[in-house]
């Protein structure tokens, strides 16, 4: 089993609760991670079917111990064929007339398949009724994400100290990747970006075959997984010695950090948010080189809701975790980003992300 048991209860039973206002008889989880969410459950194959009264939870021969431990109050149901179809062959059996599904992540293919295996039923789109749960975080998360986001600091700290001229990216990713299992994550969030030189102009800089040189910008974004949850962390260092424009980019990206991290608070609505850094980094000359949202939440998947961007819908809940990542790039020179993580409160928010920030740009 990779991972111990999560009481997943509360959140199974929020659900059933909201069946009867989603106006549904039952709903069909089959979305893995939501699946997760809900059941514990950290297979690759497994689907639930959620009523207010039960919950069913499909599977296969390959997880039947798996599912056994990691389930337990779910009944467990082994199936040789499409998990899909015998969701819907339930439906029928148990005369539902309407039951809600995840159409967002359903093929078009997957839904045919549950017309045609339950014609009476009336399948509708519950849009993205989990995902909007999980944009707020339990006190079980919290810890979670404090510990693969204090793992990720450590790494960061541990390799920073250690770049050296002639280091391709690669390396410095494979010591960052390296840190963060000695340091007891899973694996991580997402592929490491070392963008530097010129390369850092570019904000998903994926670790290349280039050798770090003396007076480069080097960019590393990166993240640890612990028990399922992301971290994210973006910092930007200076090879040697740095030039005064170097250091002025980096000082207006920490700026409008800053400014952004210190109105973060539930009840704003997430294009504020971003508004507060861009206009900083527009007053400034360079709004043309922060092309990109100033955040998202993170959680189980390393982009969730919700969006900090000009074009979020919506206010932020006491509860969300989003990244605060303004940047700057400027084609063929180069790029700084600064990325925390912050857990938004009705009075502020806390930065959950510790490594250094310092306000003049670091020179290794
Ligand atoms: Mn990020």
């Amino acid at each position: 089993m990779p991972e111990e048991s999560v009481d997943t209860s509360c959140r199974l039973e929020a659900l059933r609760r909201r069946l009867p206002v989603m106006k549904v008889d039952a709903v069909v989880i089959s979305n893995l991670t939501n699946v997760r969410y809900l059941t514990g459950f950290t297979g690759t194959a497994g689907l639930a079917l959620v009523t207010p009264a039960d919950a069913s939870f499909y599977t296969d021969f390959r997880y039947e111990a798996q599912a056994a431990e990691q389930v337990r109050p779910l009944r467990v149901s082994i199936e040789k064929r499409s998990l899909l179809r015998a969701a819907a062959l339930q439906a029928k059996k148990r005369r539902f007339s309407v039951v809600g599904v995840e159409t967002h992540c359903l093929t078009v293919d997957q839904k045919e398949s549950l017309e045609k295996a339950a014609p009476g039923v009336k399948w509708v789109s519950v849009k993205q009724a989990i995902e909007k749960a999980r944009e707020v975080k339990d006190a079980s998360e919290i810890e979670t994400l404090r510990t693969a986001i204090g793992i990720t600091d450590k790494a960061f700290e541990s390799v920073v100290a250690r770049l050296r001229p002639g280091l391709t990216e690669s390396e410095v990713a494979w010591k960052l990747e390296e840190s963060l299992i000695r340091l007891g994550a899973e694996g991580k969030s997402f592929e490491t970006i070392v963008a530097s030189g010129a390369r850092s102009a570019l904000p998903h800089g994926v670790a290349s075959a280039k050798k770090l040189q003396l007076g480069d910008l080097v960019t590393i974004d990166f993240g640890g997984k612990y028990q399922g949850y992301c971290a994210d962390l973006t910092r930007t260092v200076c090879l040697g010695k740095s030039t005064s424009e170097q250091r002025k980019i980096y000082s207006i990206v920490r700026s409008a950090q800053l400014r952004a991290e210190e109105r973060l608070s539930s009840g704003l609505a997430g294009k504020v948010i971003d508004k507060i850094a861009r206009d900083y980094i527009t007053e400034k000359g360079y709004g043309k080189e922060f092309g990109h949202g100033l955040g998202h939440g993170v959680g189980l998947n390393i982009h969730e809701g919700p969006r900090l961007s000009s074009t979020a819908t919506g206010k932020l809940c006491a509860g969300c975790v989003v990244t605060v990542e303004p940047g700057i790039y400027i084609k063929d020179w180069g790029g700084v980003r600064i990325e925390d993580v912050a857990w938004v409160s009705d009075n502020g928010c806390e930065i959950l992300t510790t490594a250094l920030k310092p306000a003049r740009l670091p020179e290794i």
